[in-house]
């Protein structure tokens, strides 16, 4: 089948199936092209547990179709490619984690939205990197462990002080791998450009950006700045919207490096095969997903 085939067949199945199609901010263009919505796990979580349709078809990784299960039980959430994980939430087992709380029985325990659904089964509160410093100021304890990644860790720390964070040693294959020097080259390539960081990016590299934020505050930035140049420090995929909501700007992708080799697994023909066949569904154990819910809703009620 060619693409438009594809892209015919995908919505006849889609309306078939009472289906929906979301897909992360990471995905290929074309997967993002045929979304019903594109966001970031938050997002689109949320949209998923409010949408009527019976059937989720959720282009992204393990993790976020998990998200959406946790808070839709009732509905079937489809994960297009069954190994598309996320090699960060993977730094993380729900038994190294109860271990390490055992060291620390007074501290609270927030999990970083990119982790396994039996991990945030073991924590107090879920955080996504739209809301991670919301989420730490509402927590009553002082001590905090957080998993998995070190470097949102490291960033929260910096803008709450008051709280002393217990860092997981967790990083994000794609944005760490990313170091000062090539970030050096871009600025001097782009003199005029804003410099826009995720910050799953190195602590040094965070530093040097104009503007830190998730997905969607990088793509909010851009869209209201009267600057008509952008540095983009996060995966690729962002690029689509940003250059199809800002035709007139100008983005360059920090670094050729910025790329998910997990996000990229789901294509057309992946999302055809997963509605034709209603394949892979997430299931979990009903146990876990309560426990886990728990973490997300209490997220959910910070904002
Ligand atoms: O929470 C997400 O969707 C991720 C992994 C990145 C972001 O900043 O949107
Ligand atoms: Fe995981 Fe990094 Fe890929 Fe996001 S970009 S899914 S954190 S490996």
């Amino acid at each position: 089948m060619d693409k438009n085939e594809l892209k015919q067949k995908i919505q006849e199945l889609k309306q078939q199936r009472k289906a929906v199609i979301v897909a992360h901010n990471y995905q290929h263009d074309d997967v993002q092209e045929i979304a019903d919505v594109v966001g970031d796990s938050f997002a689109l979580s949320k949209y998923c547990a409010t949408t009527d349709a019976e059937v989720v078809v959720f282009c992204g990784v393990h993790f976020m179709a998990e998200s959406a299960k946790i808070l839709s039980p009732e509905k079937t959430v489809l994960l297009p490619e069954i190994d598309a994980g996320c090699p960060m939430a993977d730094m993380v087992t729900a038994e190294a984690l109860r271990e390490e709380k055992k060291k620390y029985p007074d501290a609270a325990v927030v999990c970083y939205i990119n982790s396994s659904a039996e991990v945030k089964a073991e924590c107090d509160v879920c955080c996504t990197s739209s809301n991670a410093v919301n989420v730490i100021k509402s927590i009553k304890e002082k001590d905090i462990l957080f998993v998995p990644d070190q470097n949102l860790g490291h960033y929260i720390s910096k803008l709450v002080p008051e709280k002393n964070i217990i860092f997981w040693k967790g990083f994000c294959i794609t944005h760490h791998k990313i170091k000062t020097d090539e970030v050096e080259k871009m600025k001097k390539l782009h003199p005029d450009a804003l410099l826009l960081i995720h910050p799953e990016c190195r602590p040094e590299l965070v530093e040097m950006a104009d503007f830190v934020g998730s997905t969607k505050q990088i793509i909010d930035y851009a869209n209201s700045s009267e600057n008509s140049k952008f540095i983009i420090g996060t995966e690729m995929g962002v690029l689509y919207k940003l250059k199809k909501e800002n035709p007139d700007k100008t983005f360059y992708l920090m670094s050729q490096g910025l790329l998910c080799p997990n996000m990229k697994k789901t294509s057309l023909e992946s999302v055809y095969n997963s509605l034709n066949e209603m394949k892979y569904q997430i299931e979990l154990d009903e146990d876990v997903r309560v426990r886990a819910a728990k973490a997300l809703e209490r997220m959910l009620q910070v904002g």
